[in-house]
């Protein structure tokens, strides 16, 4: 039986590309590589990292059209279900005892369309170490590390402890590289925090966030920055953070406040 929104998105697909090989003469040797390289996006496990540069945040746009809630963005190609859990007042992402980095206290709050602030909201957070690597991922990095799933408490706040990650560079060795070096492109995206935020009743929203100051927010490879989603790291001091974290001196926050929308 045939399914009307594969009829209708894969038959528009199809003219796309039939079009798209006749405009630009195709040789059969073009398409052939074509296909090697969807080949070889799969054997590198890049299939994920070739479409997510290409064409997610155009899918996340999209949403964004008709959105009430914080603004989405991509979810990237290295999210996993399951981090550990991240409890307590001084709620730290999971980490090496030596890991690098400066340290952030990254910190808002959660609430709903109508301002109500939504307690026991989940963030599910992940971001790349100091060296713009990714645990579960890249090799030689504890699992789970800088991956973590923090509750929002009785007001709808949160704030956890992590590291300002750096920007992220995709690997230039794999095939998506190539493609990246072909046209001419860097390979950076910005420094960015992932998380997908999670509560009953309320859509799941996945975005990220990037830090003010970045060299790469106006050429990020994604092209996944998107207004207000851009965030000023505060250094200073603050008595009642600092003793939550047993933390001395100055130091990062960096806070964002979140909008979910209810399910229909
Ligand atoms: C990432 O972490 C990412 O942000 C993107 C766009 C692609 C792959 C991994
Ligand atoms: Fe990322």
């Amino acid at each position: 039986m045939s399914n009307q929104r594969v009829v209708e998105v894969v038959e528009d697909l199809e003219r796309l590309m039939l079009d798209f090989v006749r405009k630009h003469h195709i040789t059969h040797a073009e398409y052939r590589a074509a296909t090697d390289l969807i080949v070889a996006e799969v054997k590198a496990g890049e299939e994920s990292l070739l479409l997510d540069v290409f064409l997610e945040a155009e899918a996340t746009d999209v949403e964004n059209e008709s959105n009430s809630g914080s603004t989405l963005a991509i979810e990237g190609s290295f999210y996993l279900p399951g981090a550990p859990e991240v409890t307590g007042p001084a709620a730290t992402m999971p980490h090496r005892p030596d890991e690098a980095g400066d340290a952030l206290i990254f910190r808002g709050t959660v609430s709903g369309a109508d301002g109500k602030p939504l307690a026991g909201a989940e963030l599910d957070i992940w971001h790349a170490d100091a060296e713009g690597l990714y645990s579960n991922i890249h090799p030689g990095i504890p699992d789970w590390n800088l991956r973590g799933r923090i509750k929002t408490d009785a007001d709808g706040r949160f704030a956890v402890r992590t590291i300002v990650p750096p920007p992220y560079e995709i690997p230039k060795d794999g095939p998506t590289g190539i493609v990246l070096n072909a046209l001419g492109r860097h390979f950076f995206r910005p420094a960015h925090i992932h998380l997908k935020l999670r509560h009953d009743g309320y859509v799941e929203h996945t975005s990220q966030l990037y830090f003010e100051g970045d060299e790469y927010l106006d050429n990020d490879v994604a092209n996944a920055v998107r207004d207000g989603l851009v965030l000023r790291i505060e250094s200073g001091e603050d008595a009642e953070l600092a003793q939550r974290f047993g933390i001395a001196g100055t130091f990062n926050t960096a806070t964002y406040d979140f909008v979910l929308v209810e399910e229909k």
